[in-house]
């Protein structure tokens, strides 16, 4: 009812539209509209009204819950089913655990706020409530174990795509899974899977995106590396559009993937890149290689010639350029 509602002002924005109107709409009486209205009230939603006019919407909540994502979700399946938090320690765990219980492909859990989201390496990802973005898609695509890294770069393509539509601005990807803006990391991506040795069950896919927060909202350690869609654009991001508009960049590249390979994604990948080219470090656990990076394999996996001239294949690193 909420989406529906939504829905109704969403298509008048900007304007009256009658209790009469609404309650037709929606097939309900002229008090359940009212209650829907309080409803959407207590949940943050600015909404005025005027005698023989009716209602209208004046600010947005700026929520994530399914009705409002769903409000703007264009999709076949991707994000169709949504498990949402006010608050989880990481999405990445009840995401895992829907996936081990059988979960189908294109489900997502999303929070508003991460208590202990986490990076790669079990490094620490700070997600603040009501500002940024924190969601793990669950997929299901038969591929042996090796070719995931390609859903990491896939999804760069994804986050990119739907950022430049719904706000004009344009990111550049680092290799393998952050994708910056200015220089400054705006988004972390985080894939990881449930798969026997040579097929995989569940591709987990992890966003985590800065989205309205300012320069203060950022604590020490990550205020000088990090920047927010908002920061950069002087605005504040509606978040359920840009979810939706994630989700439907997402769901026609995996298709595009999963029937013709990742020769149609890797153009695009290229496109935005800015770690193959030019001379990077690539910091691993226990190594350290400086020299040039070539390109990206067709597995997702980054060559770096050596000032010797030999081609290392680097398949997990921090790349400093
Ligand atoms: C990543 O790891 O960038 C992957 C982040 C994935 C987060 C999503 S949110 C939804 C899902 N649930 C989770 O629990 N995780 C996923 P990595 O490349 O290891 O980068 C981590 C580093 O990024 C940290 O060590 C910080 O330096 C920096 N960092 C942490 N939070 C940040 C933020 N909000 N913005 C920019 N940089 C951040």
């Amino acid at each position: 009812m909420k989406e529906k509602l939504l829905k109704i002002f969403l298509e008048h924005e900007g304007e009256y539209v009658s209790g009469e109107k609404i309650s037709q709409e929606l097939g309900c009486s002229r008090t359940a509209v009212w209650k829907h209205i309080e409803e959407l009230r207590k949940n943050g939603y600015k909404l005025d009204s005027a005698p023989r006019k009716g209602y209208r919407m004046v600010t947005k909540a700026n929520g994530i819950h399914s009705h409002e994502i769903k409000q703007y979700l264009k999709t076949n399946y991707l994000g169709q089913e949504l498990t949402y938090y006010d608050a989880i320690d990481s999405t990445q765990y009840a995401a895992h655990k829907l996936a081990q219980e059988g979960i189908g492909e294109g489900h997502v859990v999303i929070a508003n706020e991460q208590t202990a989201g986490r990076g790669r390496l079990g490094r620490v990802w700070h997600s603040r409530s009501d500002t940024s973005i924190s969601m793990s898609l669950i997929l299901r695509p038969t591929l042996p174990p090796q070719k995931t890294p390609q859903i990491t770069l896939l999804a760069a393509v994804a986050v990119v795509r739907a950022i430049k539509k719904n706000t004009g601005l344009t990111c550049e990807i680092k290799w393998p899974n952050d994708i910056l803006l200015n220089g400054k990391k705006l988004v972390g991506i985080l894939t990881e899977m449930q798969a026997d040795p040579d097929l995989v069950h569940s591709v987990i896919v992890g966003i985590g995106l800065n989205v309205n927060q300012q320069k203060e909202d950022f604590g020490e350690d990550i205020e000088e590396i990090a920047t927010s869609l908002s920061i950069a654009g002087g605005k504040t991001i509606d978040r359920a559009r840009l979810i939706a508009d994630i989700l439907s960049e997402f769901e026609w590249l995996y298709e595009e993937y999963l029937s013709k390979g990742f020769s149609t994604i890797r153009p695009m990948w290229e496109a935005y890149s800015i770690s193959v080219g030019t001379y990077i470090y690539a910091r691993m656990i226990k190594d350290v290689i400086y020299g040039y990076a070539k390109g990206i394999t067709d597995d997702g996996v980054l060559l770096v010639e050596d000032e010797h001239g030999k081609v290392h294949s680097i398949y997990s690193a921090d790349i400093e350029i």
